[in-house]
């Protein structure tokens, strides 16, 4: 080491070679004769590893020992992707390691391309959690990741002539240099047994199933800072004491098996699950295990930590949680059961710690990412009645708690009302109320007998003398009264139910959406009688990625004109900097390297295409790009259709017609179907067919490979390529949805092609075409024509054309208004087309973009979740 910046030890080149070389022969796994890839790429790791570690050990000890405030991020997925660029770009050992590696023969990209891809998320959720621990550890903040060390990561997916097929992705088969095993962090999670009530009134959950969760810890450097955080992923495997050795010697070897295979499998396999809810049981215990083992860790550090001092109510003091999503919703009653059942807390005070709203230390807060109903999580309560029973029992006294705040705010005068009330926002749903409130809701009776006794009570003579017979009908009239009870119907033939969102709602003390317009629907309309009753619980954070991989490391040429015309590097990490490339617009010479830079990425996307599906295309295309999850209500199909029609209207023309008409275009796509998301898989097919005919077309200049949210408005709760494609420059097409609202705010609205229906006209134009009163556009009906008639191949795209037209049997009439915005949306292609022939016009565009994707740094927002909800303060190192 020969330099010492920003209180990095910097490797030159040379120590480098020297470590890769030391690792090249004890990295376990390979031989040592040669230094070909991929040996080379897990060499390379290692070494890095090593600057890791040695930061990562030094931020533990100083959080340790000034034991601040620290948050922790719980997520059933980070999208961590591949890690060796992103790691040493933020330790700035890029240079050294280039060199090294060129000493040694190899070229660093291709080295890096060696690396498997850590999958462990299906999208926007799990790619938004890595790039916030990125930003966490940037910002120095005293914060952890905590999640699932799945063994297979989303499926790899193949393009055949049938559409797409799922491959499961083995990201670990060959180990995995970035994580420490850490066999001396583990915990006991239970399943199923039984609650308990010893002498003493306290509650024991025995019997069940035992496991254990190991910690993998995963070294999250920092940009330009020593601050190295942790995730910490949990692995399973069978706890010793049931491993059975007697079913083993006696050569019952599957039966010896079993265990370890049970508790092996929780952590198999990533649920391919976005914006879709399999009701499965691996998947709940998935949920559990990584609620019990992180929240038994971070009671552990803080009873460490506090030492003598122990005090439970700072707990809100030193500790922040955060659930991503309902996915994790089960720490609040984990939180509250080791309170109660460890730790020997009251019901009162563990309550208190948890959902404590005093604004200087919260505890447990959530994010909502969606706002589909299908994907708001609810449990089968018989199910989890029998997976954790002792749950059960916490979430009902939660519920309770909740009853009694409805009640305290709505009154028992209109019991209808309250009914309502109750039903809409309880935590269990189809479940009567507690006999214990069913007792304090009985409504007065109206009875001269009980007047009677009334009198009665304040006469003591009348009492006295008051006969037998007269008791009777007292008792008479006491019965009848209480068979005036309110009762709460519930369906025998529904099954009970735990409603996850409700319980995040009511045990969290922060309730967020991730961006404006998705925050005020999660007010207004799906938490409207929550927002009511705690207006101050709810909060906007809009996300945002990190500049660091999605456009400095990722686009390293763009970054250079940029720090040229800012003048800085600084706005890699204060993206505010971005803003002054807005002066220099129209400025010719930012331009013309502007226009050079966006050239040649566009050329290694052509060799990178050429590679992988064989079609040769031009680098004066438009490139026009799709990259998200395949899901109805991202409306891909609202894409291609588009694209069909464009086709269809090519072919009618000229040759010169068509020229003066269309600008050509590279149509990409990029996307992974659920698998058994039978819509969804057959939306790829027809992008896929309509790809094969249109790319063998020599008549046409477009090919199915401006970068686009098409959602239906209000659907899309954020998106975040959105944001990763204006910091790129890239012009969007897309409607008022998620972040787009904001985002097209900051670069411009003439810098943004908006087309299509708004989120408050949604419900209105859902009814219209359920009553039969829309009236689809001409162009629309002629495209869905020209597919039927068999142009794409032999494929029936009856039933895909069908979905949008609502015939029987197609379930909601086009749901996502395909149809309604179809019209708007290709004249709105034809306005893209127009500007992009003014290339001056068009690349203003695309600096403007860039400049005002400042505000879509993760930076921001987690400066946001740290003072608006976490409350923690940055640490730096020493
Ligand atoms: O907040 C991250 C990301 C948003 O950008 C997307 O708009 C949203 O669809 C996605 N939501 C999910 C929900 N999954 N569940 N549950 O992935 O979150």
């Amino acid at each position: 080491t020969d330099d010492l910046d920003n209180g990095i030890l910097v490797p030159d080149s040379e120590s480098v070679i020297s470590s890769i070389k030391y690792h090249a022969e004890f990295t376990p796994l390979f031989s040592l004769e040669n230094f070909e890839l991929p040996k080379a790429f897990y060499a390379t790791a290692q070494s890095v590893r090593d600057v890791l570690i040695t930061n990562w050990n030094a931020t533990y000890e100083f959080h340790e020992k000034m034991n601040v405030k620290q948050a922790y991020y719980l997520s059933m997925e980070f999208l961590q992707g591949r890690a060796l660029l992103n790691a040493i770009g933020n330790l700035e050992l890029s240079g050294a390691y280039a060199e090294a590696l060129r000493k040694l023969g190899h070229n660093l990209e291709d080295v890096a391309r060696q690396e498997p891809d850590a999958a462990l998320g299906n999208g926007g959720l799990g790619r938004l959690a890595s790039c916030f621990l990125d930003s966490l550890a940037t910002l120095n903040y005293p914060a952890w990741g905590y999640g699932l060390r799945y063994k297979y990561g989303l499926f790899k997916q193949l393009i055949t002539k049938d559409g797409q097929e799922e491959v499961a992705e083995n990201w670990l088969e060959m180990g995995n240099p970035w994580e420490v095993p850490r066999n001396d962090v583990s915990y006991p999670v239970k399943f199923y047994g039984e609650v308990v009530t010893g002498p003493d009134g306290y509650k024991e959950w025995v019997g069940g199933e035992d496991i254990m969760a190991v910690a993998y810890d995963v070294p999250i450097p920092g940009y330009k800072t020593k601050t190295t955080i942790n995730l910490r992923l949990w692995s399973t495997k069978v706890a010793p004491e049931y491993f059975d050795l007697h079913a083993f010697n006696s050569g019952d070897h599957a039966k010896a098996y079993e265990a370890l295979k049970k508790a092996e499998k929780i952590c198999y396999i990533l649920y391919p699950g976005d914006e879709s809810f399999e009701g499965k049981t691996l998947r709940l215990k998935q949920q559990y295990t990584l609620c019990s083992a992180s929240l038994q860790d971070i009671i552990a550090r803080f009873e460490r930590r506090s030492g003598k001092s122990l005090n439970w109510s700072e707990f809100p003091e030193k500790v922040a949680v955060q659930m991503n999503d309902t996915h994790p919703t089960l720490c609040i009653p984990e939180l509250l059961r080791i309170l109660m059942d460890s730790k020997g807390l009251k019901w009162k005070e563990a309550w208190e710690i948890t959902q404590r709203v005093r604004t200087s230390d919260r505890t447990v807060a959530y994010t909502n990412h969606t706002v589909l109903p299908e994907a708001l999580e609810k449990w089968s309560l018989d199910l989890l009645q029998e997976l954790l029973p002792r749950h059960v029992e916490i979430i009902e006294l939660i519920d309770k708690e909740l009853i009694n705040t409805i009640i305290a705010e709505y009154g028992i005068e209109d019991i209808e009302l309250l009914k309502e009330k109750l039903k809409q926002m309880r935590v269990l749903d189809n479940v009567e109320l507690p006999a214990s409130i069913l007792e304090s809701l009985v409504e007065p009776v109206e009875s001269p007998i009980l007047d009677l006794v009334e009198e009665a009570k304040s006469s003591e003579e009348v009492t006295e003398s008051a006969s037998e017979d007269d008791e009777l009908k007292v008792k008479e009239a006491k019965d009848a009264g209480s068979s005036t009870k309110v009762t709460f119907e519930t369906d025998p033939r529904l099954p009970k139910m735990v409603r996850m969102a409700n319980l995040c709602v009511v045990g969290g003390n922060a309730v967020n959406g991730v961006a404006e317009i998705h925050s005020e629907i999660v007010k207004n309309e799906v938490f409207n009688e929550f927002y009511k009753l705690w207006p101050k619980k709810f909060q906007n954070k809009t996300n945002g990625v990190t500049p660091r991989r999605w456009i400095s490391f990722c686009n390293p040429e763009l970054s250079k004109i940029i720090t040229k015309w800012t003048g800085t590097e600084d706005w890699v990490l204060n993206t505010e900097k971005l803003v002054e490339l807005r002066k220099f617009a129209d400025d010719e010479e930012l331009q013309s390297e502007w226009r050079k830079a966006k050239r040649n990425n566009k050329e290694k996307t052509v060799s990178f295409l050429k590679e992988k599906t064989g079609y040769l295309v031009s680098p004066d295309a438009m490139f026009d790009v799709q990259v998200k999850r395949i899901h109805e209500y991202k409306r891909q199909l609202l894409n291609i259709l588009g694209i069909v029609y464009r086709y269809k209207k090519m072919k009618e023309m000229s040759a010169d017609e068509r020229k003066e008409k269309f600008v050509p275009r590279v149509c990409i796509f990029g996307g992974k179907a659920f698998a058994t998301y039978i819509q969804a898989k057959r939306i790829v097919k027809f992008i896929t067919d309509v790809g094969a005919t249109v790319n063998r077309d020599p008549d046409i200049v477009l090919i199915v490979a401006a970068f686009m949210i098409l959602s239906t408005a209000g659907m899309e709760a954020s998106g975040t390529s959105n944001m990763k494609f204006a910091m790129n420059g890239c012009i969007q097409i897309g409607t008022l949805d998620g972040a787009n609202v904001e985002i097209r705010q900051e670069v411009g609205e003439e810098n943004f092609f908006l087309f299509g229906a708004e989120a408050h006209e949604i419900a209105g134009l859902r009814k219209e075409r359920s009553e039969g009163k829309f009236v689809p556009d001409p162009r629309f009906e002629e495209v869905k024509k020209y597919v039927r008639s068999g142009v794409f191949g032999p494929y029936n795209y009856d039933e895909l054309m069908g979905s949008l037209e609502g015939n029987e049997g197609y379930g909601r009439a086009d749901y996502f208004l395909v149809g309604k915005d179809f019209p708007a949306y290709i004249e709105c292609q034809e306005e893209v087309d127009k500007a992009y022939r003014d290339q001056k016009k068009w690349t203003k565009m695309s600096i403007l973009n860039t400049a005002g994707s400042y505000k879509f740094s993760s930076d921001r927002t987690i400066h946001q979740y740290a003072r608006e909800i976490w409350m923690i303060e940055p640490l730096v190192l020493p």
